[in-house]
């Protein structure tokens, strides 16, 4: 069975708390638990993580590369600032998937640069929580 890790940077635990309108009403919970859903129809065991801590995204990241086939990040407001993001999963060997609730290119300018994206093998923004689930049906052709 595959070893998938889902990590969640800064603030997403707030998620369904406040600014709906943008990040849709779904809570992190809500997301959790229709990834291992999915993941267990695909036949993919889940570690699903959120931290506000940059350092503690990086030992997951490091970990991923000892349990883990493949990465989903949200990396949240990191996303546009992390050279340690950058430089953890380009330790990774597998595939990594960058995901976005929100379009990060139909908003404020500084939100269009992503440190992550270089080391993805796919990023998929905008389509709000339905985005974790295409990550996952992506990963089942790449990992098959
Ligand atoms: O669209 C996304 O998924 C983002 O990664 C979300 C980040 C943002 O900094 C990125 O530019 C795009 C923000 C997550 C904060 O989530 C909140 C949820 C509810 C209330 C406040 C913040």
């Amino acid at each position: 069975m595959a070893h998938i890790t889902i990590l969640n940077g800064p603030n997403l635990n707030l998620l369904g708390k406040r600014k709906p309108e943008v990040y849709g009403s779904d809570t992190l919970a809500d997301i959790e638990t229709s990834c291992r859903s999915l993941g267990s129809e695909l036949g993919f065991d889940i570690r699903f993580e959120q931290s506000n801590h940059e350092g503690q995204l990086v030992d997951w990241i490091q970990q991923a590369r000892e349990q883990s086939q493949a990465i989903i990040i949200n990396p949240a407001a990191y996303t546009h600032t992390s050279i340690a993001l950058y430089d953890a999963l380009e330790a990774f060997d597998g595939p990594i998937i960058e995901v976005h609730l929100s379009n990060i290119h139909a908003r404020e300018e500084w939100r269009h640069k992503s440190y992550v994206s270089p080391q993805a093998s796919a990023i998929i923004a905008g389509c709000g929580a339905q985005g974790y689930l295409l990550a996952l049906q992506r990963l089942s052709t790449l990992l098959s």
